[in-house]
């Protein structure tokens, strides 16, 4: 069996220290964050930011200074997340790829939130594609539902992505799919047959929805962003205790945890950008 890629989403749009004390939300903290999760596994770090007053931004400075942290203490991979917060505006969110990451979200469509609004208008998803392009920032298409499959295939007709296609099948959203093993197995026989993918599983399903898609051969992504809770009734001490079960997970499926340079080869990753 292939190798499977960890991704750590330490922080995510949300949740507050008041919800969980242990949520890195400082760069310092996500740095930290970050290069736990790459001692336990994970060859990714999914990246939000938060101001001073723990609320999502897109402060370039902000995201600078996490990156720079980040990449001093370990060579894990950084994704930005373009998706941000819901009340981000998307003029500053597309600004985060002009740092170069390596990888970032792309969010397909407009949907509801749980109780907020996530603006995605087309227009501005395939200036955002196009831009990542350019950059050489590899797009992770965040797809909430079975209908943003279809538009994310329709961006790659147009020449506005790269093969492979890397997918994160989002459930357990308010206003998305719900987080089922019928709604999983529909939604990655959507995916084109050479795509790269995993499961987003928010919320109490996550170790399992998680579990099931890594024993169906795709990859896997948990931390703070996706779930606060170690089980019920007992919040996650830390992001890597999280990322440590999961490689656990893997190890006992057989399947090998995949390196930062075996992920550069999957994703079919080129030269850093940010090297430029
Ligand atoms: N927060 C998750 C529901 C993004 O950051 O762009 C999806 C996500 C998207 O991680
Ligand atoms: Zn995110």
């Amino acid at each position: 069996m292939s190798s499977v890629v960890i991704t750590a989403a330490p922080t995510g749009p949300i949740a507050t220290k008041a919800d969980n004390p242990n949520l890195p939300t400082s760069p310092e903290e996500i740095a930290a964050a970050a290069t736990a999760a790459y001692d336990a596994g994970a060859a990714v770090v999914h990246v939000h930011l938060r101001d001073a007053d723990e609320r999502p931004t897109a402060d370039l400075g902000i995201a600078r200074s996490a990156m720079d942290l980040i990449r001093e203490q370990s060579p894990i991979l950084i994704q930005l997340s373009t998706g941000v917060g819901l009340d981000v505006p998307f003029a500053e969110r597309e600004k985060l790829v002009e740092l170069r990451p390596r990888m970032a979200t792309l969010n397909p469509c407009s949907m509801s939130f749980a109780n907020g609004e996530f603006r995605n208008p087309p227009m501005d998803v395939r200036r955002l594609a196009a831009r990542m392009q350019e950059l050489g920032v590899k797009a992770e298409l965040e797809v909430y539902d079975m209908g943003h499959i279809p538009v994310c295939l329709s961006l790659f007709e147009e020449g506005l992505l790269v093969e492979p296609l890397q997918f994160s099948i989002v459930m357990g959203v308010k206003g998305g799919m719900a987080a089922t093993i019928d709604n999983l197995t529909h939604a990655a026989r959507m995916l084109p047959p050479n795509a790269i993918w995993q499961v987003i599983a928010i919320g109490r399903a996550n170790l399992d929805l998680t579990a099931v898609a890594i024993a169906m051969g795709g990859n896997a992504r948990t931390g703070m962003e996706d779930t606060l809770y170690l089980r019920k009734g007992e919040l996650a001490p830390s992001n890597e205790v999280l990322i440590s079960r999961l490689a656990n997970v893997c190890r006992a499926l057989d399947r090998p945890i995949a390196s930062v340079a075996e992920t550069e080869q999957v994703l079919g990753l080129g030269p850093d950008p940010a090297l430029a």
